[in-house]
């Protein structure tokens, strides 16, 4: 029995889907900062997939253990209820998601489970364990939604046109949200968030495809950066900033959705201009017309124009608004475009350096990524 004089501190408790992520692990890290104990889900998979939150790891027989992990998935209703029933958040952070465009036309069955369905699975565990008034809900957003956009710049209530299988499970979500805080009560947000990149992005997202190429080639670990359409335009902010953001939107008085954006556009074009004129080197552009090895009669390239880069149908520019989110929660972006460049670019070069010294002793480094 506990003495009446004993006063058990329980910190705040949140569960992060998708902790394994590039916005999990930037998550994951300022709430540990903030004194929460924070539970995430993680997939199971053939190799491990912790590398972004190996640094914030506390194995099972730490007493003080603040981050605990959970195998589980966003297609298994089952175990999404009982780690939510053990786990009793006050907080979840719906961030795992099929979350590549491109993937998306391929493996569109796939992304409305996890993303649409996966959603509402979590909704529907809040409800069947009777944590409606307890257990506060973010559902990760996308500008994506925006698509074919109506309005420049977008904001809160300008009208969606998705344009891929994605974003179609993405506003599935994005309604389920607003749904179940409607009918039942529940405090849960939509964060609708514009790009965000960092040093741990995702290798096949354009941004880090590019910082990471032009390191490799500066290196002379790779001859050329394909790319499909260079003059899509997008507004990119850090994730770092953005995951502050998220947590400012569970700590308010009422649930509310808010656009999450820079409110500067740059194209992919720029964006290689830019990581090229940081890493000191000159592009040399070629056109489509590469034969299948990349190269044109003028030999090795830099930058060259794939085709199977397209998209079928594409979102040419997205340029946020974040007012609302300026106005009401003083939330404004602190890195700037450069810096974040700069960022990718410093980070991607150290990999490269480690891979050339692997390579210099004779082990193979893996390949591009697509
Ligand atoms: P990432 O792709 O880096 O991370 C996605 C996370 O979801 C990973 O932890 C992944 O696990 C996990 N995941 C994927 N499928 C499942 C599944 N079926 N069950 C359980 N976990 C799963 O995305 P970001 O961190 O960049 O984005 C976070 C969220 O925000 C996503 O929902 C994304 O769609 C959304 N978003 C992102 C934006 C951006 O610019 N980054 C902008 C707007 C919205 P694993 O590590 O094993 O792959
Ligand atoms: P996006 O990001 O589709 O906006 O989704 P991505 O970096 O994949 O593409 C941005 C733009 O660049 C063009 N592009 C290329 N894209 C990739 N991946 N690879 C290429 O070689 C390439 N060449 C040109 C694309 O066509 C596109 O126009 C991201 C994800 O994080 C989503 O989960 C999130 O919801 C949105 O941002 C907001």
């Amino acid at each position: 029995m506990l003495q009446s004089s004993t006063y058990f501190y329980r910190p705040r408790v949140a569960l992060i889907t998708g902790i394994t992520g590039q916005d999990g692990s930037y998550l994951a890290e300022l709430l540990l900062e903030k004194g929460y104990e924070v539970h995430g889900i993680k997939r199971r998979t053939s190799l491990f997939n912790t590398d972004r939150i190996d640094h914030l790891y506390q194995g099972p027989h730490n007493k003080n253990r603040r981050l605990v992990l959970h195998y589980g998935d966003m297609t298994d209703t089952s175990c999404l209820i009982r780690i939510i029933q053990q786990v009793q958040p006050d907080e979840i952070y719906n961030l795992a998601a099929q979350s590549h465009v491109a993937v998306s036309f391929e493996e569109p069955e796939y992304t409305a489970n996890s993303d649409a369905l996966g959603t509402l699975r979590v909704l529907e565990a809040i409800r069947i364990l009777g944590l409606e008034k307890k257990t506060r809900f973010y559902q990760a957003s996308t500008s994506e939604l925006y698509g074919f956009v109506r309005e420049v710049p977008q904001r809160e209530t300008t009208p969606f046109y998705p344009r891929s299988p994605y974003a179609v499970a993405k506003l599935y979500a994005y309604w389920i949200t607003i749904n179940y805080r409607e009918a039942y009560g529940i405090y849960a947000c939509n964060g609708i968030l514009f790009n965000h990149e960092s040093p741990v992005r995702g290798e096949t997202f354009v941004t880090r495809k590019i910082t990471r190429a032009l390191a490799r080639i500066k290196l002379g670990l790779q001859d050329c950066l394909y790319l499909g359409n260079l003059d899509a335009k997008r507004d990119w902010g850090h994730a770092r900033d953005y995951v502050e953001m998220q947590w400012m939107m569970m700590q308010q008085d009422e649930p509310e959705d808010f656009v999450i954006a820079t409110g500067i556009q740059f194209s992919v074009r720029d964006f290689v201009n830019t990581a090229a004129k940081e890493i000191g080197m000159s592009i040399t552009w070629r056109g489509e017309g590469v034969n299948e090895k990349g190269y044109d009669e003028h030999g090795a390239c830099v930058v060259a124009v794939d085709h199977r880069y397209f998209r079928s149908t594409e979102v040419d520019s997205l340029l946020g608004d974040a007012t609302k989110a300026r106005e009401k929660l003083g939330w404004t972006p602190k890195i700037t475009f450069e810096e974040l460049v700069a960022e990718m670019v410093r980070h991607d070069l150290r990999s490269a350096e480690r891979d050339e010294l692997v390579k210099k002793h004779g082990f193979p480094t893996y390949a591009y990524a697509e």
